[in-house]
């Protein structure tokens, strides 16, 4: 094998490695360009040799078209400088890790050590970092959740741990809304042996998408102004790797600023990894395609799934999709379409990246960019609030797990889990007494996203890593506290270390056509089922269809994941061996929804199952 260090002049200035991995016997070619920093743990990976990767996350208080920025977007060049985040082209402050949007990309080799150093240089707000899609095994502490794992980070925080879950996954903070602030980035863990080696030529450290729906304000202001004033809550744009155009209300030809659109860079003839990363804070599911190309899935949350092709797939908050694109048509630039969904409708978001082969001409594909309210001909894989109801729609219960399994029939422990809005007072948002529920006119009303008609509240020290505070825990299947018609503790779902778990999650979706992307920490899961019932049903309802033999588990082969989208008025059934222990926190990917407490924690086993709490691991809690 012969790596080779190649410097390309590429018109957009970005960092173009490509690994193309040996197909049987043959050679392996680096490409390497190195502008800045070359990361030394980006690389094919091998066996015996781990690294040491340390990261330096400054978290600050940031601007897009910063002063970093010059003249940017009038001068397009300025809007590569460093530190300059173009976004849209529209300025609104933001949170920034190292003045950058996405933050750093981690990519590792599975079995290396990383160390992220997060250093808090914010006014006053915390912090906290999640791992998305790391199961933490053995390193329980930093999974990055406030309250539940670790305190919030005041001034600095290590993150020390094993890269042991390959995949393609993804870090963002996982205090208040910093993440739809701009606190995230990929984390891609590569492997020594990649069973796909023969599915694809090329994975590029460049070929990551991270896709965000995106604000033309502070998320902040958005949050304030949805829960305590009349605002909406819905998206302003789209963005491919922190680029984009704006494009809002572009239905008779668009507003344009000249910020950078993000360019794929292909070979021809070559099979092309891409990894997609939806990185989002709002309800907007993505829809992704790629004119005059298909798109071969190959894996989803890190795990690998038995190929197949499609036109085009959905991708909620939370998920990540591996697809391989073949470059097999003409020499040219074609449209990578990135089109919101839901809260991506009302401002017609829709964004796009640019595919370009090699010896392609520096310009924008000639077809037009325009928002779609329908999907784009032929397949769709993992549609919205559908469970497949025609050929074309493919739910990710009728795809195939790479590595084959036989479920059980039975299981240990099911829990069946209710999201859904609730018209209740909730003490966060009204008061019973001066300004309730029923006390208001219409636009001001605003549903409590809630589990189980449960609000979810962080406990004041973290369970984890202080495990002698006593706690006011509620656990499933008791009365829960409740002032009026609003119930609010820390909901807790009891499972013993080895138990295998079945959660039956309903969306009830009584109000409104939404949909909750739900997440898992600390694990993934087998997807054995998903279906849509209606605009809206009850766990009443799919208990009954379940208990009536209506509802077909797939225990052959489901695909893992450990994010998944719930379709409305409908359900979605996972499983899984509860192998991990911990405090993992479970809940909707929506931030909104989340802060709100549309969340849960699931306890694994006993503090002795736990490795011993980090020496000097900080402690909080309250004081009387
Ligand atoms: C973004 O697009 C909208 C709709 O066309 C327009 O009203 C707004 O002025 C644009 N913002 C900027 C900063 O260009
Ligand atoms: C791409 O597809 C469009 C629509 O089907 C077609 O009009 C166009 O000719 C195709 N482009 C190429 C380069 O084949
Ligand atoms: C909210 O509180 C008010 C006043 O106590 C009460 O009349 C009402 O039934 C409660 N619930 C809703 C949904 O308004
Ligand atoms: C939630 O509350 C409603 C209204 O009290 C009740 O009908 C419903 O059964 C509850 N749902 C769950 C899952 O407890
Ligand atoms: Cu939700």
């Amino acid at each position: 094998m012969i790596s080779l260090m190649v410097s390309t002049s590429e018109a957009d200035g970005k960092a173009a490695m490509n690994f193309l991995p040996s197909v049987g016997s043959l050679v392996l070619l680096l490409f390497l360009f190195v502008q800045g920093l070359c990361d030394d743990c980006v690389r094919e990976c091998h066996y015996g040799d781990y690294r040491i990767c340390t990261y330096q996350f400054h978290v600050q208080e940031y601007h897009t078209l910063s002063r970093a920025c010059y003249q940017c977007p009038d001068n397009a060049a300025d809007c590569y400088r460093q530190d300059c985040i173009p976004a849209d082209g529209v300025a609104r402050p933001l949170l920034a890790v190292n003045r950058q949007l996405p933050g750093p990309a981690i990519q590792v080799c599975e079995g290396d050590r990383v160390v992220v150093d997060v250093f808090n240089d914010q006014l006053s707000d915390t912090e906290t970092i999640h791992w998305h899609g790391h199961h933490m095994r053995r390193f329980q502490y930093y999974d990055g959740v406030p309250f539940i794992t670790q305190c919030p980070i005041q001034k600095f925080f290590r993150y020390d741990f094993l890269a042991t879950t390959p995949g393609t996954h993804w870090w963002h903070s996982h205090t208040g809304v910093h993440r739809a602030e701009g606190v995230f980035g990929a984390f891609v863990v590569r492997q020594t042996q990649d069973l796909y080696l023969d599915t694809y030529d090329v994975d590029s450290p460049d070929h990551v998408l991270v896709l965000q729906d995106w604000l033309h304000k502070s998320a902040l202001e958005k949050f304030s102004g949805r829960h305590h004033h009349t605002q909406d809550d819905f998206a302003s744009a789209i963005l491919i790797n922190g680029k984009g155009r704006n494009y809002t209300n572009m239905v008779d030809g668009f507003v344009e600023t000249k910020t950078p659109l993000e360019v794929v860079m292909v070979t021809p003839k070559l099979r092309h990894r891409l990894r997609l990363i939806n990185a989002g804070s709002l309800n907007c599911p993505l829809v992704v395609s790629v004119d005059n190309h298909t798109l071969t899935i190959i894996a989803t949350d890190g795990e690998k799934i038995v190929p197949f092709t499609t036109n085009s797939l959905v991708i909620y908050s939370g998920e990540r999709f591996d697809v391989v694109l073949k470059a097999d048509q003409p020499v040219g630039n074609y449209w990578i379409r990135v089109n919101g969904l839901i809260d991506c409708e009302q401002n017609k978001c829709v964004q796009g990246a640019v595919l370009r082969y090699d010896g392609a001409p520096d310009n924008l594909p000639s077809a037009q960019l325009s928002f779609d309210s329908n999907y784009p001909p032929g397949v769709v894989v993992n549609p919205l609030n559908s469970g497949g109801a025609s050929e074309e729609e493919v739910t990710l219960v009728e795809l195939d797990a790479f590595k084959p399994s036989i479920l059980k029939e039975k299981v240990d422990k099911q829990f069946f889990l209710a999201f859904n809005f609730n018209r209740i007072n909730n003490s966060l948002l009204y008061h019973s007494g001066l300004y309730p529920y029923n006390g208001v006119t219409k636009e001001w009303h605003i549903n409590s996203p809630q589990v189980n008609n449960l609000s979810f509240k962080a406990p004041l020290s973290p369970p984890l890593s202080q495990p002698m505070v006593q706690q006011p825990f509620c656990y499933y299947g008791e009365e829960p506290p409740c002032d009026g018609d609003y119930c609010s503790c820390t909901y807790v779902l009891e499972v013993a270390l080895g138990e295998t778990v079945e959660m039956v999650l309903v969306d009830e979706g009584t109000i409104g056509d939404e949909n909750h992307p739900f997440h898992l920490h600390g694990y993934n899961f087998h997807v054995v089922a998903m279906e849509r019932l209606g605009s809206e049903t009850t766990v009443e309802e799919v208990k009954a269809l379940d208990a009536a033999g209506g509802i077909k588990r797939k225990l052959k082969n489901p695909v893992k994941k450990d994010s998944v989208t719930i379709p409305d008025g409908g359900y979605t059934i996972v499983r899984f061996t509860a192998d991990n222990p911990g405090w993992w926190l479970m809940h909707c990917h929506l931030s909104f929804h989340s802060e709100l407490g549309m969340a849960a924690v699931l306890h694994v086993g006993q503090p002795s199952d736990l490795p011993p709490v980090p020496k000097g691991f900080p402690t909080c809690g309250a004081f009387t």
